[in-house]
């Protein structure tokens, strides 16, 4: 990591008072001193000519460690990475045209993922912007950054004046971390990174964080009812809770009435998978017992997430046909537009509603008596629709892998990210989370392939001391294989667990599923991953049998430094039981399609 670091003094200008009259400073020492205000200690970015003012301010000026992962993209993921594992907005800058439109990837993710980035994107001079003209291009490297990123960012501003910019920086770092969290774009022409400004110009207003939204009053009393009366209530618990720091509260409600908890996939490890509550993940590829518990239920309380079609299925209205339904979220467009009907909106944060209704609650004893015939019914699904492997081959299955390398990696802080496919599933059905000691980043929203790698990167730099797994598909894998040079020169000990089925298998399974013909796209002929890791200078093992891997997966998790485990699975495996189109979630498909 020290390659990155810029360790020259901290000699801003602007900060000693003597200097504060006289010595003027340019816009990129401006958003230098920002970074400051903000106690940005990292930023990610891949550099060009338009953002070379700002990383020299950086370089030059400041502490801040620059991470300079091989891709624009690369440096997204793990900046979003890194952002969820501080709970600070990560910093992320590109240059103008291709380091844009390289980074829209991230952005998006940052946006249907709720996480706090700010992005500084090189731009043209002012001069050299096309404006208004009808014309497509006036800059080298011109493009139209606000247009592109705008439906996919809580707010972008196009800097003109760098007297501007102090304030706006403000507002970015803001946005982000404001309510339902987000990208914020600021989008930099190069005159305005040079302009030269009085240092004093700008007094810092601390913004105010406005009040939560709390919940009313009687909509709690409502809902409390609701829970003491429930015979066979389920709690779905999404991202929005991971996210308020709601899992003690969500956790102590579960506990003390009885309450199974599903949960869709960023709201993993919100109740620990050890827990005989915890129904792991719901919808399209949860467990058969989740979705049961989620179809039977006759109270099913949503907390902080989207409903959207991957946790109900395609038949929104059909999700709990027998439950009431309540929903307590921070975002009030989701409950005013809410795919799923509801019977109750609670529009709050996780973490303050809960802790309302746990006032509200009347204490009975740990495991409410008026759920154990419920919990027992759960118990009865959970055992005939158990998510076992089947053997059938010699082949290693993905699953043993997830389960040998869950089991090598007992008692520590864990954080797993995935790629997207089938084995971003798997990992949730076979590997325990339990936040925040065992926590999943994966791409949930925008469902991204080539996300693992990257975050991985950010997270073992935002937590050096954590295990850092990832566990990726080998289409996914590829998307941003270069960032093994960026884990190689800093030395990150990142455990990357390569499950190569040599295909898109997720993609090629939906083909065959509705079809019924062979998808060539899917088939893959892959490289030698263990030797391609070992050119980077990257240690690495490669395991074909469930023999071999109980032994080598848990020696090469015990290195220490980067390692690359190449898991040829079996082809043939399928993510089953998975919830077809058109189906409710009483009925997921257990068939295979070869
Ligand atoms: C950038 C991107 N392109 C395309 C897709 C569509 N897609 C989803 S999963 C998948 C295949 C993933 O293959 P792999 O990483 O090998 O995972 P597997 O399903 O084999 O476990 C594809 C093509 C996507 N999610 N992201």
């Amino acid at each position: 990591m020290e390659k990155s670091v810029a360790s020259v003094s901290e000699a801003m200008p602007a900060v000693s008072a003597s200097a504060r009259q006289t010595a003027p400073i340019s816009g990129a020492d401006q958003i230098a001193l920002s970074f400051r205000r903000h106690a940005i200690t990292h930023v990610y970015l891949f550099p060009g000519g338009t953002i070379a003012p700002i990383i020299d301010a950086i370089e030059t000026r400041t502490k801040i460690a620059i991470v300079c992962p091989r891709n624009e993209q690369g440096a997204g993921y793990a900046a979003l990475a890194h952002a969820r594992l501080t709970g600070k907005p990560g910093v992320l800058m590109v240059t103008s045209g291709p380091g844009v439109t390289n980074a829209v990837t991230p952005i998006a993710d940052a946006y249907y993922d709720n996480i706090p980035l700010v992005v500084l994107t090189g731009q043209v001079g002012t001069g050299d912007m096309r404006g208004s003209v009808p014309v497509k291009q006036r800059g080298f490297q011109e493009v139209d950054t606000i247009d592109l990123v705008r439906p996919i960012t809580k707010a972008a501003f196009l800097v003109k004046d760098a007297r501007d910019l102090p304030e706006i920086m403000d507002r970015a770092f803001f946005l982000a971390q404001f309510g339902r969290q987000g990208p914020v774009v600021i989008d930099l022409p190069m005159n305005v990174q040079r302009a030269s400004m009085p240092a004093d110009a700008y007094a810092p207003t601390r913004p105010r964080f406005d009040e939560k939204p709390k919940a009313s009053d009687e909509a709690l009393l409502r809902l409390a009812h609701w829970i003491e009366t429930a015979s066979r209530p389920v709690i779905l618990a999404g991202g929005g809770v991971v996210a308020a720091g709601a899992h003690g509260a969500l956790r102590r409600l579960a506990e003390r009435r009885g309450i199974p908890v599903a949960m869709s996939l960023p709201g993993l490890g919100a109740m620990p998978s050890s827990s005989p509550l915890s129904l792991g993940l719901c919808g399209y590829a949860g467990s058969q017992h989740a979705n049961l518990a989620i179809y039977n239920s006759d109270l099913l309380l949503a907390i902080g997430t989207t409903l959207h079609v991957r946790q109900t299925g395609s038949l929104p209205e059909r999700t709990a046909p027998k439950a009431k339904i309540a929903r307590i979220d921070l975002d009030l467009n989701e409950l005013e537009h809410s795919r799923v009907p509801l019977d109750l909106a609670i529009h709050a944060d996780a973490e303050t509603a809960l802790g309302a209704l746990d006032d509200l609650l009347a204490r009975p004893a740990i495991g409410s008596p008026r759920t154990q015939p419920w919990l027992a019914a759960i118990d009865s699904w959970r055992a005939r629709f158990p998510l076992a492997v089947k053997r059938n081959s010699r082949r290693l299955k993905p699953q043993e892998a997830i389960a040998i390398a869950d089991r090598a990696v007992r008692g520590k802080e864990i954080i797993v990210s995935t790629g997207v496919g089938q084995h971003q599933i798997w990992v949730p059905r076979h590997f325990a989370f339990d936040y925040p000691r065992r926590l999943l980043l994966t791409s949930s929203g925008h469902g991204t392939m080539g996300y693992d790698l990257p975050a991985a990167i950010g997270a073992k730099i935002a937590r050096p001391k954590a295990t850092v797994l990832c566990f990726v598909g080998d289409g996914s894998l590829q998307m941003n294989l270069q960032e093994l040079a960026t884990i190689a020169e800093l030395k990150l000990d990142i455990k990357i667990i390569v499950l190569d089925n040599q295909a898109l298998s997720i993609v090629a399974q939906f083909q065959r599923q509705n079809w019924k013909s062979h998808p060539t796209t899917g088939d893959k002929r892959n490289p030698d991953f263990a030797r391609i890791a070992r050119a980077y200078g990257i240690h690495s093992v490669t395991v074909a049998t469930a023999a071999s891997a109980r032994k080598a997966i848990p020696a090469a998790l015990k290195r220490r430094g980067p390692v690359l485990i190449h898991c040829r699975i079996d082809p043939k495996e399928e993510l089953l039981p998975m919830l077809l189109g058109g189906h409710t979630l009483d009925d997921m498909s257990f068939e295979t399609s070869f």
